[in-house]
């Protein structure tokens, strides 16, 4: 190893982030120099003078946050994370970069490697989540104080993270809510694949994050002490910052800086190598001198240290049990008991209420039993039925509360579920009508993807929801969601099974859960109460026959009332043995063992009836059953005539198993 004479400046610190970047994407023939390059010195600074974490212990609840959101840019991070001495990003890691079971995948994924805090590479969803970090920063900063909570989030975005519609909303809440330890670093480069920005935007950006109540700065993204001073400006102000940082992408390679053709691909072996004289690194691909390599473990060192005055004030603190009870984030044994009751004392009374009502009756018994929910809504709060009594509001400047007005921003509102859930010490949920899961989609898929704990509150799920029409019935959305890997998906029938999913949702801690709930009225469909939580099974025999099935009509939701009548209708008219099956989730069911799936839905011929699209309802009934739902967008009616308009009726499953039965 190439050993120099004198102590490393923050420069040689830059210089071996880029000299691992572009060596790294040279090596794996695949990947982003450009960014990491230009980005360097920024990240040296941020690293050397503000960031305060510990690489031994990863996961310290009051570390610094750091999101790459232009997650395109993961060489800076592994070189980062290798550099500070993740004892899991050894240099080999590095020369593997993008392979198969390598933890330097092409962009960041949580948990592939320590010290990622969240994945990033679609681009806006990194700032997006940082917001909820910040969020959840502040909330724990109310509740268990500076001597506990004393951290910043800092983000590095491009272009196209400013560039992309989430960030609108990421911007405007935060600005809203001065979520002053939030600190974005634009990459201010000009530049995205295409070429310069100027071919798609002449957005003022500085102006657009002023305008939503950010504290704005401009500097040299390659003078340490602009950007030392801008970070220092940052921290103090009362505001989120941004801090455009003007750089070159790919800055250091003679020929190409500046030019998109660094964005993504390999600078090449001669451009490596006239890279390498015009920055003065004479080390070979993945030698990083000592001097240098011991600046950047100064990082660690400060880290470790912070970390352990922390631990001393932690063990002081008198909140101590309730801080380390948050951050583990188990729900407490009185929210379950408090379910149970719930359950009991509602089988009791046969509770005839909306699934979206049931829901609010369950979560006023949550709130009560736990103060890890926090909960919101994307402007639908009374429609949703989301918000608990009791439950102050989280609003600019005062972070006590637990209720979150999220505004009109679904995508905003699920990257904040994801950065709240990513932070640690609280368990978000957060809703909005159905169909407009799509608006959510590309972080619900992240909450996914990273199997965090985030709630999602998804009412007026079907044409059920009546005059509001087809734009606002969902149709697609529950077939969307139930191929989205890793997501547990929840339709209940009635309020005990809301009950049962919630308390699903609660437990399921490496994955989200959707809850799919009526706006209209369903009648309690259990007879009696009982200890196991049903809906957990994913699938249950609601009614047997009496002797062997002639069909078994399976349902979700608002139709298994209509699956009931059905096999009324057909034992009273036809003396046909029809048994009910209760199906509120998919993932569940299938997640059963063998022998419960086949008591379940039985050998007779198969229905299945539910308000939605039938694409996947194939793996239940099989090729020989049959598919009461839509085919067609909805229509704007009272919900009954729209459900006989679309031919969802008791009458119509009726005579689908009679078919089947080969009695019609
Ligand atoms: C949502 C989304 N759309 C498109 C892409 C593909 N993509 C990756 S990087 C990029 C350009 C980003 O430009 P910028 O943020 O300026 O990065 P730079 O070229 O400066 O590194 C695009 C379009 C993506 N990753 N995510
Ligand atoms: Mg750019």
């Amino acid at each position: 190893m190439t050993k120099t004479t004198k102590g490393a400046t923050e420069r040689d610190m830059a210089n071996a982030v880029r000299a691992l970047a572009m060596d790294a994407v040279q090596k794996a023939n695949s990947g982003h120099p450009g960014m990491p390059m230009g980005m360097a010195d920024v990240a040296a600074v941020l690293f050397n003078r503000f960031i305060t974490i510990d690489p031994a212990n990863p996961d310290w609840p009051d570390r610094d946050r750091f999101v790459l959101s232009a997650g395109h840019g993961s060489m800076l991070l592994y070189a980062i994370h290798h550099l500070v001495g993740y004892d899991d990003m050894p240099i080999d890691e590095l020369k593997r970069f993008r392979q198969l079971g390598s933890r330097t995948a092409g962009h960041p994924e949580y948990g592939h490697a320590k010290g990622i805090e969240t994945t990033t590479g679609p681009l806006g969803q990194g700032i997006s989540t940082a917001v909820g970090m910040a969020i959840a920063e502040r909330m724990m900063a109310a509740r268990f104080g500076a001597g506990l909570v004393d951290h910043h989030t800092y983000v590095i975005a491009g272009d196209g993270c400013l560039q992309e519609g989430i960030s609108h909303e990421a911007i405007d809440l935060a600005g809203h809510l001065k979520l002053s330890r939030l600190i974005v670093l634009w990459d201010d480069n000009r530049i995205s694949i295409d070429g310069p920005t100027s071919l798609s935007t002449s957005t003022d950006q500085l102006a657009r994050f002023k305008a939503a109540g950010w504290d704005v700065q401009r500097i040299d993204g390659h003078d340490p002490d602009a950007i030392a001073g801008a970070l220092e400006k940052a921290r103090r102000t009362r505001k989120p910052s941004l801090i455009a940082c003007r750089t070159l992408i790919g800055k250091g390679a003679p020929n190409m800086e500046g030019s998109e053709k660094t964005h993504g691909a390999p600078l090449g072996a001669d451009e490596i190598a006239a890279t390498r004289k015009n920055i003065g690194w004479t080390h070979e691909p993945f030698v990083i001198p000592a001097d240098i390599l011991a600046s950047w473990r100064k990082v660690a060192e400060r880290g470790a240290a912070a970390r352990g005055e922390w631990e001393k004030r932690l063990a002081a603190s008198p909140k101590r049990g309730r801080f380390n009870a948050a951050v583990n984030g188990a729900v407490a044994p009185a929210v379950s008991r408090a379910l149970a009751a719930f359950r009991k004392e509602h089988v009791a009374k046969a509770t005839k209420v909306a699934t979206r009502k049931a829901s609010e009756m369950a979560l006023a018994a949550i709130n009560g039993a736990t103060a890890l929910t926090v909960g919101g809504s994307a402007d639908l709060t009374h429609s949703n039925l989301t918000v608990t009594k009791g439950m102050d509001r989280v609003s600019p400047g005062s972070f006590k509360g637990r209720y979150i007005h999220y505004g009109i921003r679904e995508h905003g509102m699920a990257a904040a579920m994801n950065g709240i859930a990513l932070h640690g010490g609280f368990i978000p949920y957060g809703g909005t009508f159905m169909v407009f899961s799509d608006y959510a989609r590309g972080a619900m898929r992240l909450s996914s993807l990273m199997g965090q704990r985030v709630i999602y509150v998804m009412t007026h799920d079907s044409i059920g929801l009546g005059e509001d029409g087809p734009t606002h019935q969902p149709v697609e959305h529950l077939a969307m969601l139930r191929a989205t890997p890793n997501m547990t998906v929840i339709r209940p029938a009635d309020i005990i099974e809301t009950a049962e999913a919630w308390e699903i949702a609660l437990t399921s801690r490496d994955r989200p859960t959707v809850l799919v709930l009526s706006r209209q009225n369903l009648p309690m469909l259990r007879d009696r109460n009982r200890r196991e939580n049903l809906t957990a099974r994913g699938a249950y025999v609601l009614r047997e026959t009496n002797g062997p099935r002639d069909a078994t009509i399976i349902a979700t939701g608002s139709e298994v009332e209509i699956a009931k009548a059905a096999s009324d209708r057909l034992a009273a008219n036809h003396g046909v043995r029809a048994a009910v099956v209760s199906m509120p989730s998919f993932e569940l069911f299938s997640a059963q063992d063998k022998a419960w799936r086949d008591s379940v839905l039985g050998s007779a011929p198969r229905i299945a009836v539910e308000a939605a699209s039938g694409f996947g309802w194939e793996k239940w009934i099989g090729d020989k059953g049959a598919f009461i739902g839509m085919d067609s967008f909805g229509a704007s009616a009272p919900a009954g005539d729209l459900y006989k308009h679309f031919g969802i009726t008791a009458e119509a499953v009726a005579d689908a198993a009679l078919k089947l039965a080969g009695r019609s």
